[in-house]
């Protein structure tokens, strides 16, 4: 036997000849194994037929099921009936993103290749474990998790796809019900199954449940040659690897390699991809830095920056960094070390907590976490949680309590002591409140006697691992948060989702109305927030009138605040608001017929009364009318 590989783990295929050349796999199936489905009950877009070509600003494509490629474009939301208002309503209102473009989309696009330059360049050992994906999902957009499962079964080799469990936590909406355990059945291949439970488990027992079903085979692949003598054989631990998703991703191109070579290596190792960021109001798929996971005394999950030695060393951009904690939907961890670590604490209800809990339980009983940025996962990020928990209960609350109790010891009275975990509105933005004891109990006082359940497993699970301390962790994993102690001020949060660079001017100059020749001008003074935009006589002196247009599409009067609709009420009339930089209720594109189009609620400004001396604008149905039409003047 040389040093060359000859065998390689394919799926369970024991005593196959299957001769590998170098060393990327050699497939005894087309690269395609599974094959496209057309996407079932989602219509195509009208976009085609009413816009002949909508211009493409964002870079990304989409794969159209009938007609083959077609452009991404911002205005890929716009409403042109009732039944478009209805769904993006709905959309909003039940998972908080636009659902309207996400049917629209289908379930399959391209997205973009958001990977360092160098990543392309890898390769990876033939001999990889194959995978488990587990996506557990409540009142799920269907179109969201059908393009969560095929952009998994698109891009992953199928000898590294060992199944995909779907774990339907008991969903009430009659879509997901019916129609997807059909599609399932027919459209999916036989190794994707969908498991439903019984009653609410919240995403933590969900995911329990979900990996207690993945299964595991050893495949032996030998290589016979000359006349039957076994050469060598290898065994390929099938379904070896459980890899966690949330039911809003889009895996991107050569994702699962990258994340199976560490555990490969050293089945301790506990991995996460990069998350890029998906768009709630436009589903645009962007890159994310490369960050890793940290916390507060709050419990909060933040983005920290990488140390600058961390970055450092031969590979450069491409090594994988050492991170404190994770954000939580996205991983993967060899099977048996999931289970041998206690999988879950399943005394945890819903949502929050788990993601530390499980970071702090890796590092202590000796495994390792690490981001791994070659390997990228889209997730559509929202602005709220669109469902709260069947009692009301404030689940993080109590999954916090959990978890400071079992691993954080003497430091869980600093957490409790120092800062409140009340304010959970959106994971990415953390708000820390500082108050002392007593004012925090006085904030809280349910907390003050607040019962957690019985963490007696837990604590036994600790010892039983032979845990090290939480000052340990600190010391060695997260030695900025010590720094920081109980009364520093609180680390600022990465915010993932923001650039951190001004974006470039496009133009400067005057939004001009056609029909009425008045210009685009705030109602009250221009550094008013809040204030309503109306329009009124061109002063051409006047530095009031001036707006800028920048490449994030927003639209700002006198260099001060950003022309903003409400994403959620677009019968509101747009305002005047702090500018936000991610987009959406901020970003305006001007298109045909000189319409002047807000992306996010997928209508055109208007003037409301052309005859009007009020000049009164709104948002309306893009109908290419005069009131519709704007210029924007240098
Ligand atoms: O009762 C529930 N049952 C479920 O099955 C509630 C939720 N779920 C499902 C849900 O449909 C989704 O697929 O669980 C998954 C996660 O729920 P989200 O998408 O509402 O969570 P999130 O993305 O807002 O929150 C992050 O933190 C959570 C803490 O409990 C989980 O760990 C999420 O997986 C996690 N998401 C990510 O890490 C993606 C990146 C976000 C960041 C930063
Ligand atoms: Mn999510």
């Amino acid at each position: 036997m040389s040093g060359e590989i000859l065998v390689s783990c394919e799926e369970n295929q024991s005593f196959k000849n299957v001769p590998i050349k170098g060393l990327e796999p050699q497939r005894p199936f087309p690269k395609k194994f599974y094959p496209r489905f057309t996407r079932g009950p989602i219509h195509i877009p009208e976009l085609q037929q009413k816009e002949n070509k909508i211009g493409n600003s964002f870079g990304n494509h989409i794969q159209d099921p009938v007609k083959g490629e077609i452009e991404f474009s911002p205005e890929m939301g716009m409403i042109f009936n009732e039944e478009d208002q209805e769904v993006r309503d709905l959309g909003y209102q039940k998972h908080a993103f636009n659902m309207l473009i996400s049917n629209r989309l289908g379930y399959h696009r391209e997205v973009p290749d958001t990977r360092d330059a160098k990543c392309r360049e890898k390769s990876y050992p033939a001999d990889l474990p194959s995978a488990s994906v587990v996506i557990c999902f409540y009142n799920e957009a269907l179109s969201a998790l059908l393009r969560t499962v095929h952009s998994v079964l698109d891009r992953t080799p199928a000898h590294l796809l060992h199944e995909i469990i779907l774990v339907d936590d008991s969903s009430e909406l009659a879509d997901l019900k019916k129609d997807l355990s059909e599609y399932v059945k027919t459209q999916l291949p036989k190794t994707t199954k969908l498991v439903r439970n019984e009653k609410r488990e919240g995403l933590i027992r969900g995911r329990m449940i979900g990996a207690s079903h993945a299964t595991g085979v050893f495949a032996l692949n030998c290589m016979f040659v000359f006349h039957g003598t076994v050469d060598l054989c290898v065994v390929c631990p099938a379904g070896k690897v459980l890899v966690f998703l949330d039911s809003h991703c889009e895996v991107n191109e050569m994702w699962l390699q990258p994340l199976l070579t560490p555990i490969r290596e050293d089945p301790r190792t506990v991995v996460c991809p990069v998350i890029d960021i998906i768009s709630a109001d436009t589903l645009a798929y962007s890159s994310s830095p490369v960050v890793r996971g940290g916390f507060n005394w709050g419990l909060h999950f933040k983005w920290d920056l990488v140390p600058l030695a961390e970055l450092e060393g031969p590979q450069g951009a491409t090594a994988p960094i050492k991170s404190p904690t994770m954000a939580g939907g996205l991983f993967a961890m060899d099977r048996e070390y999931f289970n041998e670590l206690g999988q879950y604490d399943s005394g945890m209800d819903i949502w929050g907590g788990e993601n530390l809990e499980i970071s702090f339980r890796i590092w202590m009983c000796g495994g390792r976490l690490l981001i791994i940025p070659c390997s990228r996962v889209g997730h559509i990020f929202r602005k709220r949680r669109p469902y709260g928990s069947p009692g009301g209960q404030d689940t993080m609350a109590h999954n916090s309590l959990r978890l400071a109790h079992v691993w954080m010891d003497e430091y869980k009275m600093m957490q409790m002591n120092g800062r409140s975990w009340a304010s959970q509105k959106a994971h990415v933005t953390v708000l820390i409140i500082h108050v002392n004891k007593e004012q925090y109990f006085a904030l809280r006082p349910e907390l003050r006697t607040r019962s957690y359940g019985n963490i007696t497993d837990r604590v036994e699970l600790r010892k039983r691992l032979n845990c090290k301390s939480f000052k340990w962790y600190l010391d060695n994993i997260y030695p900025e948060m010590q720094i920081s102690g109980p009364n520093a001020k609180a680390p600022q949060p990465v915010f993932i989702n923001r650039a951190q660079k001004r974006p470039k001017i496009i133009q400067r100059g005057r939004l001009y109305h056609l029909q009425t020749n008045k210009c685009l001008v705030a109602q009250g003074h221009p550094s008013q927030k809040g204030g309503l935009v109306v329009v009124r006589e061109c002063d051409y002196n006047d530095q009031n009138q001036v707006w800028i247009y920048n490449e994030d599409h927003e639209l700002i009067l006198n260099n001060l605040l950003c022309l903003d609709v409400s994403e959620t009420r677009s019968s509101d009339p747009p305002r005047l608001m702090k500018c936000h930089g991610s987009g959406g209720s901020q970003q305006w594109t001007f298109g045909k017929n000189n319409r002047l189009y807000q992306v996010s609620v997928g209508q055109c400004l208007k003037v409301v009364d052309p005859v009007s001396h009020k000049g009164y604008v709104s948002v309306a149905i893009c109908d290419g009318s005069l009131p519709q039409q704007w210029h924007f003047e240098s």
